[in-house]
């Protein structure tokens, strides 16, 4: 049975387009690659970092009459230990198309190689302490992003900036533990003890303290960089007829959404992503919502109805709201209500500047009332920058970035960053109640394996293998 962890030769198609990528890794690639291949001892002899041309064979059988070639190839050698995996390894470009490539790879296999697993080459490359856990899973986030921001920030953790900042907070939590041992090891005569310590509450509180606000702030960082990975959540709402889907349209710079005179044109909603001042925004038209007189049996009002569910469950998961008042119909009392329990993350809107201003006193009430039509084009600029001033400040997106510039791309790196924080906000809480140090040091020591365990110096096999296996084919 294949599994994660051995180092037996494993190929896998790595990319493809008008040239196809196979990848080969394990003790023994070449000599394995070599009986498939024109030249076997140019292969056999070529140095790292070199490559080779040739071609590849049908099957071993062929390699001696030179029969029944498959593809000419440039190989690209890898010497032990510096490659990708750390292993020994060939680069196959063949010509594009996935025929040449498939007949490859069926090649490969019949001279011993066997298909490598999702993610393996990292994997290989992590047990290789090529790269610790927070740079394997970078890799993948790369491959994935969908964003110019999203990339960069991989690009950040790829570096290792995360794994320096998880390391500095390491250092400050070693401190705390190896003084909390070393005071459990030894007597109180023996080494000189401070009157905190001598109440068993908690040396270099200070630094566990420390520890503690950059876990937290660690944490919080997962947010942000999720946003600039998936983008925030912008929700466009108001009542039927405001005016909605004409806005969407006019910040997305074309005709997406239907836009009729009849109220209750929109029913399920429709996204789109945009890019604000670098920030990825996922931009929502909704339904507009109104109280519908129920008449049932009438199909047209229950898609209606279903399509105000929607928009009521959207609005509970935005980041920011774009409350759009009609403003030929005037602020009515339950557009006033919608805006003021909304409170900070929206935006009130007052559409159709074309048809009515906005009098005095509704700009006195609302001072974050922003003007436009969305017909004539007017206010939309304020309306951009009104947004991105909303983006910005977003603690989620603004809060942490000077001290966490890398901060965390993955759930499992934020999961165990709180389980290191809540065992350190615990031991903390015990040194308040004065509990002895020895009951205190576990959780010390409880919250340093949870940061081990974010780079891989601690992790169990089977949660590698998970994580990996998440991973495509090939990388
Ligand atoms: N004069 C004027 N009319 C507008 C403006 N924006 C939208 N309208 C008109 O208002 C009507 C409704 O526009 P929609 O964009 O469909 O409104 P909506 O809020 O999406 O409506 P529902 O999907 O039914 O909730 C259409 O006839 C639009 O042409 C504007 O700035 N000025
Ligand atoms: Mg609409």
């Amino acid at each position: 049975m294949s599994a994660y962890g051995d180092t037996v030769p494993i190929a896998a198609q790595a990319a493809q387009g008008a040239l196809a990528l196979l990848r080969t890794s394990g003790e023994g690639t070449l000599e394995l690659l070599a009986r498939i291949f024109s030249r076997p001892r140019a292969l056999l002899e070529a140095p790292g970092h070199t490559v080779v041309h040739g071609w590849i064979l049908p099957g071993p059988a062929g390699a001696e009459s030179g029969a029944g070639k498959i593809d000419e190839v440039l190989v690209s050698v890898y010497r032990a230990p510096r490659s990708y995996t750390g292993e020994e390894g060939a680069d196959i470009s063949c010509h594009g198309g996935s025929a040449a490539a498939a007949a490859i790879l069926e090649s490969l296999r019949g001279a011993g190689f066997r298909d490598a697993l999702p993610g393996e080459f990292t994997f290989r490359a992590f047990m290789n302490g090529k790269l610790d856990l927070t740079r394997a899973e970078s890799v993948m986030e790369l491959v994935s992003a969908k964003t110019q921001g999203g990339l960069e920030r991989a690009v950040r953790r790829l570096s290792g900036l995360l794994e320096q900042e998880i390391r500095q907070i390491r250092e400050k939590l070693l401190e705390v533990v190896s003084a909390a041992e070393l005071y459990l090891d030894y007597s109180e005569d023996e080494i000189e003890v401070s009157p905190d310590e001598a109440a068993g509450r908690l040396p270099r509180r200070e630094e566990a303290e420390e520890a503690l606000r950059r876990l937290r702030a660690l944490a919080a960082s997962y947010r942000r960089e999720q946003i600039y990975r998936e983008g925030a959540l912008a929700v466009i709402a108001g009542r039927p007829n405001a005016g909605k889907s004409s806005l969407f349209n006019a910040l997305l710079n074309e005709d997406r959404s239907i836009v009729t005179g009849t109220p209750g044109t929109t029913r399920d909603w429709i996204e789109a992503s945009l890019s604000l001042e670098g920030i990825p925004l996922r931009l929502a038209d909704t339904a507009g919502i109104r109280e519908i007189p129920a008449s049932p049996g009438e199909s047209r009002e229950e898609a209606e109805t279903l399509g105000i569910e929607r928009s009521r469950e959207l609005i509970k998961e935005a980041d920011i709201i774009l409350y759009v008042v009609d403003g030929s119909a005037g602020l009515t009392p339950e557009d006033g209500n919608f805006i003021r329990l909304r409170g900070e993350k929206l935006i009130p809107l007052w559409n159709k500047t074309d048809v009515r201003e906005p009098a005095d006193e509704v700009r006195r009430g609302y001072p974050r009332l922003v003007a436009v039509s969305a017909r004539t084009g007017r206010g939309m600029e304020e309306l951009c920058g009104a947004l991105a001033g909303a983006l910005k400040d977003f603690p989620d997106i603004s809060g942490g970035e000077e001290l966490f510039p890398a901060g965390l791309g993955t759930r499992r790196q934020k999961d165990l960053t709180e389980k290191a924080a809540d065992a350190l906000e615990e031991a903390l809480a015990m040194a308040d109640r004065e509990e002895p140090l020895d009951m205190t040091a576990p959780l010390l020591r409880e919250a340093l394996h949870y940061l081990g365990e974010i780079t891989g110096e601690v992790s169990p096999a089977d949660i590698l293998e998970t994580m990996f296996s998440r991973f495509c084919l090939g990388k």
